[in-house]
């Protein structure tokens, strides 16, 4: 199981949240969106998604991950 966090742009209420988390359960992703931080925490396998996806993932939502 691998960990990261991502520093994400542009999410500013619960609906960009629920976006996110929702995106990211599609994948198999479990993630944590830290609205005041602007940063999502993820936990995901390594050998079923890659870090590429996920931030795809995101930036399909219309985010930016920087
Ligand atoms: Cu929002």
């Amino acid at each position: 199981m691998q960990q990261a966090t991502l520093t994400v742009q542009g999410m500013s209420c619960n609906h960009c949240v629920n976006s996110i988390e929702s995106a990211l359960n599609t994948l198999g992703v479990s993630g944590k969106v830290d609205l005041a931080a602007g940063s999502v925490s993820i936990q995901y396998e390594e050998s079923q998604v890659t870090l590429d996806a996920i931030k795809e993932a995101i930036e399909e939502q219309g985010y930016d991950v920087v």
